[in-house]
């Protein structure tokens, strides 16, 4: 990929998904590839929204200091979706591994193929509460319950239940 700098280091925090094949791999794959990773949230296994039935996903977010500039960062997520093997057949279908930039301290976009912040994020406890982690100051409220049965902790990516 082509880099340019954005004009200084800033936190990002990227939303990963998967519910399709070895998810634990999956996610620990693309976060080994990530640079400017800092911090990584638990792991979540969700109840899938939206889409047709599906399998259940693992959902985590993770926090960089990067000076990368947001297209540089949609660029690296599509790396990421490609190398997981990713197909695109249905929106919100089953997928081995979606990456989204939820967030990015202060800038915005809202071009055709990219929306920054991510226009759906406050109302998905499976981003919210994995974001809670990472960046508690920005979530000011998790919508219905605090998750129940929707959105269960698992682990760190890493350790007993990642490895
Ligand atoms: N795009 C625009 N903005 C962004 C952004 N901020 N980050 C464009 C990344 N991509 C962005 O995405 C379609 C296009 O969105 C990309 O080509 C990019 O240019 P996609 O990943 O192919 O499609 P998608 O993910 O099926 O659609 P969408 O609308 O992005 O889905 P969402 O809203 O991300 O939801 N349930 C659970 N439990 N856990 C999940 O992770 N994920 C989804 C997908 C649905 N239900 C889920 C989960
Ligand atoms: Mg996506």
């Amino acid at each position: 990929m082509s880099v340019s700098a954005a004009s200084s280091s800033r936190r990002a925090l990227l939303g990963l998904g998967s519910n399709v094949g070895d998810r634990w791999a999956h996610l620990r794959g693309a976060v080994d590839a990530i640079p400017d990773v800092v911090e990584v949230s638990t792991v979540y296994e969700t109840v899938p929204i939206g889409g047709p039935e599906q399998g259940p996903y693992l959902n985590c977010v993770v926090r960089l200091e990067t000076d990368l500039t947001l297209r540089d960062l949609l660029e690296l997520c599509r790396e990421q979706e490609v190398a997981a093997g990713r197909v695109r057949r249905v929106r919100w279908g089953p997928r081995t591994l979606d990456v989204d930039i939820l967030w990015v301290d202060g800038e915005s976009v809202d071009d055709e193929d990219l929306t920054v912040p991510h226009p759906r994020m406050h109302e998905r406890t499976f981003v919210l509460i994995p974001m809670r982690d990472v960046a508690p100051d920005l979530v000011y409220e998790i919508p219905g319950s605090m998750g129940g049965d929707d959105v269960v902790p698992l682990g760190p990516l890493t350790g007993p239940r990642g490895t």
